[in-house]
């Protein structure tokens, strides 16, 4: 018989999945809690998990790419820093027979067969979300409104898409409110205190700020309290995430309203990498995230439910 042959192939536990994962960085709170529920999923799930960390920097998101391509995993997930420039490395990964799976940011790319799934927010969504809870923050106001925006990494999918979103809702919004300063400040609480501070400079009369994400309105709000106003109360502060710092500052009343993003995205991405390398090719092109608003009067009820 040709048992002792197939035994080794087919015989005893099935083979383990071998998951690539090029991480963006480790740039926020946000991507902390991504960082480990990849990590937590693929030890749950039993999957065989290659990790790396490219700084926000795209040339080391290729390099890793193809060092997975040569290594020959299973599948390849990634979380693209910027939209732009990955058809060659996909095309690599397609001739490779490998399939890729995308998780929290998307890609602009000419052929979509290159990936199988995203796996990650509608950032645009997120961006008319904020709006909706800067315009219930600022119920009552009167007299002008002069909003800052602290924009995302130039190029990548969230920052461009909050940014389109906020900017859709507010343009039908009060004609008197205005964006007069927006600039990018990387997604790093440094970031957001460097260039929120200059903007205190050239623009003392901001009373309102678009935070794209927690880090930064919380490095914001160092540069606030320096230039000797009040957070929260002089400006009014709504950013994008929710984690668990961003929600100790809605419970000082210092950020007044969040529109969440949930960056729990491991356990979904292991049920795909599992359904991909089975041979499954119908995965919905979009499997997108549930996430929820919070103003500060939730935030203290909410804070110790909170998962990252
Ligand atoms: O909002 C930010 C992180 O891509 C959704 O990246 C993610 C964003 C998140 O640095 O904090």
């Amino acid at each position: 018989t040709n048992n002792t042959t197939s035994a080794s192939s087919t015989g005893g536990a099935a083979k383990t999945l071998t998951l690539g994962f090029s991480q963006v960085g480790s740039e926020s709170g946000w991507r902390a809690a991504n960082t480990q529920s990849v990590k937590d999923a693929a030890a749950a799930a039993g999957i065989n998990l290659k990790f790396s960390d490219a700084e926000q920097k795209q040339e080391n998101q290729i390099a890793a790419i193809r060092s997975y391509i040569q290594q020959k995993v299973d599948v390849i997930s990634f979380s693209p820093v910027v939209v732009t420039g990955w058809d060659t490395v996909l095309q690599e990964a397609k001739a490779a027979k490998i399939p890729v799976i995308l998780t929290d940011r998307s890609v602009d790319v000419s052929d979509p067969s290159l990936y199988v799934t995203l796996i990650g927010s509608d950032f645009e969504a997120e961006g008319e979300r904020a709006a909706h809870l800067m315009e219930h923050v600022l119920q009552g106001h009167t007299g002008p409104v002069n909003l800052a925006q602290l924009e995302g990494t130039t190029g990548s999918a969230p920052a461009i898409d909050r940014t389109k979103g906020f900017a859709k809702v507010m343009a039908a919004s009060d004609p008197t409110w205005k964006i007069v300063v927006t600039q990018t400040g990387n997604f790093t609480r440094d970031g957001g205190k460097q260039v929120m501070a200059a903007f205190l400079q050239s623009h003392p009369e901001i009373n309102a700020l678009f935070a794209q994400n927690d880090d930064m309105a919380l490095g914001a709000i160092q540069a606030i309290e320096a230039a000797g106003k009040k957070p929260g109360v002089d400006i009014k502060i709504v950013s994008c995430d929710g984690v668990h710092d961003g929600f100790v500052a809605m419970t000082q009343g210092k950020i007044n309203a969040i529109a969440e993003c949930n960056p729990l995205l491991g356990p979904q991405l292991m049920d795909a990498a599992k359904q991909v390398a089975a041979g499954k090719t119908d995965l919905p092109k979009w499997i997108k995230t549930k996430e929820s608003d919070f103003t500060q009067d939730q935030a203290a009820a909410a804070l110790p439910t909170r998962k990252y």
